[in-house]
């Protein structure tokens, strides 16, 4: 059965239990767990995330999760890595627990993943309405050569990037939160969380131009590849996000890099099921096992970085 007190990954867990977990693990840990809001969604839903902090001075690590609705297993990964840098007994992640503050938002689209529990599972998009239509495509929606490629200026479709840059309150709420603490946090490192192909990718996602870190990214990358690789067997390719999955623009991780100056940042996507039509949709089962690949390949490209 499903307790509300504790997530235990093995199931995929409603916004309100993600929020009431974040609550508790502040009052279970008042002096690690700060509970952060960013604000309001759409329809009135809070923005609600965590940061974990050991020293004011660490530099940070920003994570967020479930900008696409249906991607269940992205905010369930973001809790199990909160769950992880609190109460492993792991050296390796004490010690990375220690040294850097991290700042985790496992739901940056609220009404969209409430709505996939309520009505579509496999809804992607916010739940703005547009006459007849709903839902912006909160990863197509940010200001960085927004709407130029693999993108759609046409509502009914699942990449509609909104009437234009930056239009949603999810998006802003974002900008303003990072806008604001990028400097302040010292953020250095950017984490977007995505289902479903396996791969770890960094910008451009608008061009095949290279960033002026690509090697560093290309090499902490492939570095995550490989701890991945040895812990479960998985595949994950590394690489741009142009040249990995689609050319896209308007997404949350090229903003990151390029407009608010984040040197390190990395979009995954997780595992899909073995086989099915619907490959948004991982068995539970596979949640745990999911969510410490990530955490590793994070770990792993916090490690490299560190060593540079
Ligand atoms: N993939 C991402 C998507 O938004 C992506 C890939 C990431 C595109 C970042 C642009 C920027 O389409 C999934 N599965 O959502
Ligand atoms: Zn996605």
């Amino acid at each position: 059965s499903i307790d509300a007190s504790q997530l235990d990954w093995q199931h995929f867990f409603h916004l309100k239990t993600i929020y009431e977990w974040l609550d508790k693990m502040a009052e279970k840990y008042p002096t690690r767990v700060t509970v952060l809001d960013m604000g309001t969604s759409t329809q009135g839903n809070a923005i609600k995330g965590v940061k974990l902090t050991s020293n004011n001075n660490n530099k940070a690590i920003f994570i967020e999760s479930g900008i696409h609705a249906r991607e269940w297993i992205a905010p369930a990964a973001a809790t199990y890595i909160i769950n992880q840098l609190l109460t492993s007994q792991d050296p390796n992640v004490q010690k990375l627990a220690n040294e850097y503050n991290w700042i985790i938002f496992p739901c940056v689209n609220p009404d969209g993943y409430k709505y996939t529990f309520e009505h579509d599972r496999m809804w992607r998009k916010n739940r703005q309405l547009f006459g007849t239509c709903r839902g912006v495509d909160l990863n197509r929606n940010y200001p960085d050569h927004w709407n130029s490629t693999g993108s759609s200026s046409d509502p009914t479709r699942y990449d509609f990037a909104g009437p234009s840059a930056g239009s949603e309150l999810e998006t802003q709420r974002l900008i303003e939160f990072i806008r604001a603490n990028v400097g302040k946090e010292q953020i250095k490192t950017y984490i977007a969380l995505h289902s479903y192909s396996q791969m770890l990718m960094f910008p451009y996602g608008y061009t095949k131009e290279r960033v002026s870190n690509y090697d560093d990214l290309q090499e902490f990358g492939k570095k995550a590849s490989a701890a991945i690789k040895a812990e479960s067997g998985r595949d994950y390719v590394s690489g741009s996000l142009y040249e990995t999955i689609y050319p896209s623009s308007g997404g949350s991780m090229d903003w990151a890099h390029a407009e608010a100056g984040i040197p390190i940042a990395y979009t995954f996507e997780l595992r899909g099921p073995p086989d099915s039509q619907d490959l948004f949709i991982l068995p539970a089962v596979q949640i745990q096992p999911t969510a410490s690949e990530a955490f590793t390949a994070i770990r792993t490209i916090v490690e490299a970085a560190a060593e540079k």
